[in-house]
């Protein structure tokens, strides 16, 4: 297949490019560097240090003999979107291309604007020309498990049978997102599901849990081909930040009680049910919602395992949780889609901790401590 995955130059945009290019499909990717410029606005950088996207892919070239088409530009931009689907020819697009941290969402008004923005009218253009240039290109577009907040029903995956006043009906599921950011997944899902129903595009809605790890077999295979690895307050995600917490002999930042209850995956699980969702294509006019989680923890839980697998003494701080989330509520979800497909999950190990641990020591004399403390909080609205 030839593939365009947007956002290739990604914390998980480029291990799905090298992965999806292993598999042996024709890959291209497409960036406006956003990503690199955040780590300059928050005076932050990867933990793992990561080369440009030219030199990645020239090192893929020599390590592998394959080719991946870069495109530079953003997604904002009707002209450029419409460029890369019509210049390409893509059977399936995978969108990655978004501002992606709750806490940049929620550090005023600009930066909320910002990302609802960006995010909303890059994946509405590019449902535009997808529709004007080949209805039959697949997108598999990256959701959240955000999206649902933490309903006291079961989540099921994207739809919901409703039974109402006798009569029913199969509705999306309701949504409660916890930030402007998770708002954001909210509108394009909407966005995407309008697209199928009136266009009779395809499109799947990956949503997926919070990720872990650093490193899929493609990665691994040279430095140069490493993806990035934050650890800061803003783009760290939580396991990522436990792992990055415990080697610095900092406390781990528990906020608030830690019952706090979040799908997670696994890296090398994130590129294969990407994967997955490319070569099983949905319906022309299917608009396909999968739950790409293999698990779900506490926050309070995650800190706990870290701890164990931890060779230094590590310490749990709770401090007053800075986001506005329950911390104690019922989570269960159905995920069944991936694993029907023929996804086998890596589930959290002793061993995957370690490594990310050790990977951390290797690097940890690029931390600036003080990024690691919350600083935004979700209870002031501020204009900049
Ligand atoms: P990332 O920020 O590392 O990667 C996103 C890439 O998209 C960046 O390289 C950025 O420069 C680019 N980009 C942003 N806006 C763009 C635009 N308008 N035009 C062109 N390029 C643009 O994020 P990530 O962690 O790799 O996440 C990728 C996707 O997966 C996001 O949509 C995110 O919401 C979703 N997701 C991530 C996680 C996670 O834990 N990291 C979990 C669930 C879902
Ligand atoms: N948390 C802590 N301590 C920390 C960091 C986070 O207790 O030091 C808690 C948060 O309060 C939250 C949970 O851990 O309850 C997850 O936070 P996170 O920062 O790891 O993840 P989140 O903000 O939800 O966002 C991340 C990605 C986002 C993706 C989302 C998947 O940045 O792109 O969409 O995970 S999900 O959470 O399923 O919506």
């Amino acid at each position: 297949m030839k593939i365009l995955v947007l956002g290739g130059d990604g914390y998980l945009g480029w291990p799905t490019a090298l992965h999806l290019s292993d598999a042996g499909h024709d890959v291209a990717v497409a960036d406006n560097f956003a990503r690199r410029q955040y780590d300059h606005e928050l005076g932050v950088e990867s933990l793992v240090p990561i080369e440009t996207l030219r030199t990645r892919v020239a090192a893929w070239h020599e390590l592998t003999g394959k080719a991946i088409e870069t495109y530079v530009g953003d997604l904002t931009d009707a002209d450029f979107t419409y460029h890369i689907i019509g210049d390409y020819r893509p059977n399936a697009v995978v969108h990655f291309a978004e501002q992606r941290a709750a806490p940049y969402s929620m550090i005023d008004r600009k930066h909320a604007v910002y990302t609802q923005s960006n995010n909303v009218v890059g994946n509405l253009n590019l449902l535009y020309a997808i529709a004007e240039t080949d209805p039959d290109i697949h997108l598999v577009k990256l959701g959240t498990m955000g999206e649902y907040g933490t309903p006291n029903i079961d989540i099921e995956e994207g739809w919901l049978e409703v039974e109402h006043k006798g009569r029913r009906d199969r509705v999306l599921f309701p949504k409660r997102p916890g930030s402007f950011y998770h708002l954001s997944k909210v509108h394009d899902s909407h966005n995407i599901e309008f697209a199928c129903r009136i266009w009779g595009l395809r499109a799947t809605d990956l949503n997926q849990g919070v990720v872990y790890g650093q490193q899929t077999p493609q990665t691994a295979r040279d430095d140069r081909l490493a993806t990035r690895f934050d650890y800061d307050a803003v783009f760290g995600t939580v396991l990522n930040r436990f792992c990055i917490q415990a080697v610095l002999g900092h406390p781990l930042t528990v906020y608030g009680k830690g019952g706090q209850t979040r799908g997670i995956i696994d890296i090398r699980d994130t590129v294969r049910c990407v994967q997955l969702a490319c070569e099983n294509p949905a319906d022309r006019g299917e608009f396909r919602v999968f739950n790409q989680i293999t698990e779900w923890m506490s926050v309070a839980e995650i800190a706990d395992t870290i701890a164990k697998c931890s060779p230094e003494p590590v310490m749990i701080e709770n401090i007053d949780n800075p986001r506005v989330e329950a911390d104690e509520h019922h989570y269960k979800v159905t995920h069944t889609s991936l694993i029907e497909l023929g996804l086998t999950p890596h589930l959290l190990s002793d061993t995957l901790i370690e490594s990310l641990l050790e990977i951390t020591k290797r690097h940890a004399h690029r931390v600036w401590a003080e990024a690691l403390r919350p600083t935004v909080n979700w209870r002031t609205p501020r204009s900049f």
